[in-house]
């Protein structure tokens, strides 16, 4: 253990130096930075987001539904670049107060709704279609716990192991060693559950799978935190089947790359306003408007 010790103060003060990967864009207050109007698309749907594990559980919803032939599933994903805090212009913050992607303008009706919190997202748009929800109430019953399980645990991963073991500016055995323990207990969990079960509410495809793949099957596949030899995720057997099912989908592949602004060039959709723009040569096009917007 570390003999790196800190006394609290009376009274925590903001550090805007704290450093880690993310310190200059977090803040103890709430509320907008600056005026700016988010831009509105032509489609019912505004998808204002990222390609992290939390913006992917909404787009691979999207493609999903338009891929099962739900024409009023279409929409707008605009990119929302965090680490130059769009999230904290005006307009971003009359979506989601908390300031986080993904944040939903969902434009179909008389009057546009606001839909904050991904796993929100995901049961507004399997609700209002009616799909990838099991109707049957057992079924359905054990998607919203393991959908719910979901978004309680995740923070563990990213914001707990993800952050000590690969984002904080030094590393600590304690914090990592107290997440690494949970992150395990959760992989297990999962991989006990899906032993007995193809998917996690049973036998049918649901929003669950949507939002746990991005997070433990991206863990399962070794492509989080470079974490796959520390936390021994090959052994995790089950999950990795469940992972490797779900990643072989064609919807998922596509809603993997909206909103991507990383890695290999052809994985990368940073805008999507038309099924069309998967094409390579619309997809050139549109990273370079959506760059341009961007500087
Ligand atoms: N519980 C939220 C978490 C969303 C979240 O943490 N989003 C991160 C990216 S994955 C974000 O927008 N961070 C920007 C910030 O913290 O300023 C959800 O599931 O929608």
């Amino acid at each position: 253990m570390s003999n790196d010790t800190y006394t609290p103060p009376k009274v925590w003060e903001w550090d805007a130096e704290s450093g880690g990967k993310f310190a200059t864009i977090n803040r103890p207050i709430a509320g907008p930075t600056h005026d700016k109007d988010l831009p509105v698309g032509d489609h019912p749907f505004q998808l204002y987001s990222l390609a992290t594990p939390n913006g992917v559980k909404v787009t691979i919803m999207f493609e999903e539904l338009l891929a099962a032939g739900v024409k009023d599933a279409e929409y707008d994903a605009w990119l929302i670049n965090i680490q130059d805090g769009t999230q904290f212009s005006s307009g971003f913050v009359d979506v989601n107060p908390n300031s986080k992607i993904p944040a939903l303008l969902d434009r179909s009706g008389d009057e546009p709704i606001r839909v904050f919190e991904s796993g929100a997202i995901l049961m507004h748009l399997a609700e209002k279609f009616d799909m990838f929800i099991p109707t049957e109430p057992k079924a359905r019953a054990e998607c919203y716990s393991w959908l719910m399980w979901l978004m309680g645990s995740a923070p563990f991963l990213g914001g707990g192991f993800g952050h000590f073991y690969a984002y904080a500016p030094e590393k600590y055995e304690y914090p990592i060693n107290r997440y690494a323990m949970e992150v395990k207990r959760q992989m297990d969990v999962l991989d006990r559950h899906l032993a007995d079960n193809q998917y996690l509410a049973g036998d049918e495809y649901s929003i669950a799978d949507m939002a746990t793949c991005p997070w433990y099957g991206a863990m399962a596949r070794g492509v989080l935190y470079e974490a796959a030899e520390f936390l021994q995720v090959h052994t995790y057997e089950n999950v990795k089947r469940w992972t490797t099912e779900i990643f072989e989908r064609e919807a998922v592949k596509r809603g993997a790359m909206v909103n991507r602004a990383w890695g290999e060039p052809s994985g990368q959709l940073l805008e999507r306003h038309n099924a069309s723009d998967f094409d390579t040569n619309t997809m050139d096009k549109l990273m370079a408007a959506a760059e341009e917007q961007q500087a």
